[in-house]
């Protein structure tokens, strides 16, 4: 139960156990297209829920249901958003020349495009008090880890290295954020599937 997962493209390992109380549920690479020509390895990542959060909102409902019914179950994604569970991503930079430009041009695509999707309109404010976190000053080396952690109450807290760099509360944002890398089009459909069958079989039968 206890040694860490490995993204295996990657190399990069990933904790099982984050915060005593959030599990691992899948890990993945983020890939982006540089100049319409390659794909680079950007970051790894590890999607993480709290056990306990999962099991208090969602067992009720759905804990006679056997894992293949909970697979792919459209509306307890939607329940597990409403019910406000304590979750992580941990993304551990693997591009050695990231620059804080570039990290917030890619955020305002990928996450803007999300906070279109679901609410219609670009909430330029709301993104702005997100990558406005990003000071020109920080360094994202190659290995350095960001978590960005959804707390109850759909407070969004940031960390680099440990080191906490802004606090934002929004339903939105943090529905938004958790939609890349568990949504409908996810940055790694594998890491995906992982995230739904450990949520299954944490919860089903
Ligand atoms: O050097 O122009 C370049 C390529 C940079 C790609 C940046 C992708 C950034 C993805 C977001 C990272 C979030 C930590
Ligand atoms: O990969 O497109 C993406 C979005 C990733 C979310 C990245 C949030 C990064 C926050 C890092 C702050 C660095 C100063
Ligand atoms: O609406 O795309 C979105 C984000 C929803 C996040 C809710 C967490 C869903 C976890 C999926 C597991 C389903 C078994």
């Amino acid at each position: 139960d206890s040694s860490p997962v490995t993204e295996s493209r990657t190399g990069t390992s990933f904790p099982v156990v984050l915060r005593d109380s959030q599990r691992l549920l899948g890990v993945g690479l983020r890939r982006k297209a540089i100049l319409g020509l390659k794909n680079i390895d950007v970051y790894a990542f590890g999607v993480y829920a709290d056990d306990a959060d999962v099991k208090e909102c969602l067992s009720e409902k759905y804990g006679d249901l056997s894992a293949s019914e909970l697979k792919g179950n459209e509306k307890l994604k939607e329940d597990l958003m409403e019910c406000d569970v304590s979750m992580t991503i941990r993304l551990q930079i693997v591009y050695g020349r990231l620059s804080i430009r570039s990290v917030r041009s890619a955020f305002e695509e990928s996450v803007g495009s999300r906070l279109q999707k679901f609410s219609g309109s670009d909430n330029k404010e709301l993104l702005q008090s997100f990558t406005s976190q990003f000071k020109d000053e920080y360094k994202i080396p190659k290995g350095s880890i960001i978590d960005l952690s959804k707390e109850r109450g759909y407070v969004l807290r940031t960390m680099i290295d440990g080191k906490e760099v802004g606090c934002i509360e929004s339903k939105l944002l943090c529905r938004s954020i958790l939609d890349l890398y568990i949504g409908n089009e996810p940055f790694d459909r594998k890491a995906k599937e992982d995230v739904e069958l450990n949520l299954a079989a944490l919860l089903g039968k």
